[in-house]
């Protein structure tokens, strides 16, 4: 069978047959056999969304791929007969191959093999490969599913590792359900291209107001995964904690990593749990971006060491959530030797490319004190082979053109920035700060920027957002998730989802194809699968969830 047709947008009556068909087979697979767990109790109110009339898509994709077209021939059958072949000798690759396996390893007992560079391919096979034009870019992907088996290509891993999350969403989500074993499974026939809009496609999370250990941040790992979002940007100080070790200023975690929000005892990551974070993030082709915040959000640090306040005299632990009070004594030389060694330590642990270093509501210092604080600790970033990132703050100080400014507050003007060569990432509280409240009903979360609903989180453009910051000047998005309301990961996931898959569409799919009524329809469609994953999603009134 080749007959495909194009299913971009996938509520067209003449898709109908298909879809509900496909529909039909994947409820099957989805409903016979062993109960989905029962998912744990939202902490937020889960008003129930009216029933859609419109059908049920597929595939729900999200985000939005570039093409999608649905062939009409039978689905593809997947058992532990099926091979995985990995037409490449790139480590890379292979891992892929090997991440496939693994969430195939519920079609039955065992689950399909792996084998590399196959010389002949039976029927039925997945082919995973590196045959694409890497002009295109190395995290596109084109995939097809035909009667005769599964063609995946990309440039690089990456690209590949895409093209396996889409075949993921396209599989039933019964699959991610460990005790669904065995359950035999077919792939409908679909033919799609992909590439993303922009290479950053981001999320934050705020390990400093309140703790969240190695497990919780694999878990985070894996769902942004899941959207093919690739950075992880870890707030890893703040007023109230410190969060990662300093073999050379020892006491920031001995003391300052003892405490969060609401006096509860906090946590931090010794070096060895840090690289096991980055390693599971490459694993998943996320980078990780820390961020240690400077000059101020600094109490953690400063009642660890006294000499590193001005007066020589350390204030006590603070787990209250106001912001503004806390700065390093910019003026005194010790300030400097502990950055530096703070930034050397954590620049050897990360391989990824960019150091963030905060400089978000200093209120103690002057626009000339603050912009010289942030030139030396550019530098210092630059001497430690890394480009340095900074809140939208930073803009007062004279950037080098590698170095990145993170857009947060409404209404700023970056043009500047653009105009002289950074680049910008652009997280607009209004838009992209996942802490703030869903609607008033929410009782978790802040309000400071507005309530932010999905469709909020979804209907914006980065690229017209700010005056004379146009798509060259922006690499990307991200959704910041700060911690002072949420204390477990659970609360964590009631606040990300789904508004982080609208954040990862944002980041991802061409603007002229994104529609909000198209996308509440995918986006209805991953409800399912989230529930298998026990994530612990808000069920906004906006979205027509599919049971
Ligand atoms: C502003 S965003 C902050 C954080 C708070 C957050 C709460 C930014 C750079 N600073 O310190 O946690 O608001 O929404």
């Amino acid at each position: 069978m080749n007959d495909f047709r194009p299913a971009s947008r996938l509520r067209r009556s003449a898709a109908r047959a298909v879809i509900i068909g496909a529909a039909l087979f994947l409820a099957s697979c989805a409903t016979g056999g062993k109960p989905t767990p029962p998912r744990p109790p939202s902490p937020t109110p889960s008003p129930v969304a009216a029933p859609s009339p419109t059908p049920a898509p597929f595939p729900a994709l999200v985000p939005l791929p570039v093409s999608v077209r649905v062939g009409e021939g039978a689905p593809l059958p997947v058992t532990p007969a099926t091979t995985i072949f990995v037409q490449s000798t790139d480590p890379g690759a292979r891992f892929v191959g090997e991440f496939l396996a693994g969430l195939l390893t519920t079609v039955g007992p065992v689950g399909p093999s792996v084998a590399q560079m196959g010389a002949a391919i039976p029927d039925g096979s997945v082919v995973l490969s590196l045959d694409l034009d890497p002009s295109i870019g190395g995290e596109a992907y084109d995939l097809k599913v035909t009667s005769t088996g599964v063609t995946l290509k990309a440039s690089s891993p990456a690209g590949l590792f895409y093209g396996v999350q889409t075949l993921r969403q396209i599989l039933p989500p019964i699959l991610e359900h460990d005790a669904a074993r065995p359950r035999p499974i077919a792939i409908p026939q679909v033919e799609i291209m992909d590439r993303p809009r922009f290479g950053w496609r981001g999320a934050m999370l705020d390990v400093a107001r309140h703790f969240f250990g190695v497990e919780d941040v694999k878990r985070y790992l894996d769902l942004l995964a899941l959207h093919k979002m690739n950075r992880l940007h870890l707030h890893l100080s703040d007023d109230q904690g410190w969060r990662l070790e300093i073999q050379s200023w020892p006491n920031l975690t001995a003391m300052g990593g003892r405490t969060e929000v609401g006096g509860t005892v906090g946590g931090f990551y010794t070096q060895e749990q840090y690289k096991e974070i980055v390693a599971y993030a490459r694993e998943r082709f996320i980078d990780i971006v820390p961020e240690i915040d400077m000059p101020g959000h600094t109490n953690a640090a400063l009642s660890s060491y006294p000499e590193l306040n001005c007066d020589g005299v350390a204030p006590p632990p603070y787990t209250d959530i106001k912001v503004g009070f806390s700065c390093l004594c910019v003026a005194d030389e010790r300030t400097y030797v502990f950055i530096e060694d703070v930034i050397r330590e954590i620049a050897a642990l990360t391989p990824g490319p960019f150091f963030h270093v905060g400089g978000d509501e200093v209120k103690k210092l002057g626009d000339a004190a603050y912009a010289q604080f942030i030139n030396r600790a550019q530098d210092i970033v630059e001497r430690q082979g890394k480009r340095m990132i900074g809140w939208d703050e930073v803009a007062l100080a004279s950037l080098h053109q590698g170095s990145v400014v993170q857009h947060w507050r409404p209404g700023t003007k970056l043009a500047n920035v653009a105009l002289n060569g950074s680049k910008l990432i652009m997280s607009p509280a209004n838009r992209a700060y996942i802490d703030m409240q869903y609607d008033p009903s929410t009782y978790l979360g802040l309000f400071w920027a507005g309530r932010i609903e999905v469709k909020d989180a979804y209907s914006w453009d980065p690229a017209t957002l700010m005056e004379g910051v146009g798509e060259d000047s922006i690499l990307g998005v991200e959704a910041p998730l700060w911690t002072e309301t949420l204390a477990n990961i659970r609360e964590v996931e009631s606040m990300a989802f789904p508004r982080l898959a609208a954040i990862a569409e944002v980041g991802w799919s061409a603007q002229a194809a994104r529609d909000w009524e198209d996308f509440r329809v995918r986006l209805g469609g991953q409800g399912p699968r989230w529930q298998a994953m026990g994530v612990n999603f808000y069920r906004s009134p906006q979205i027509p969830w599919r049971p």
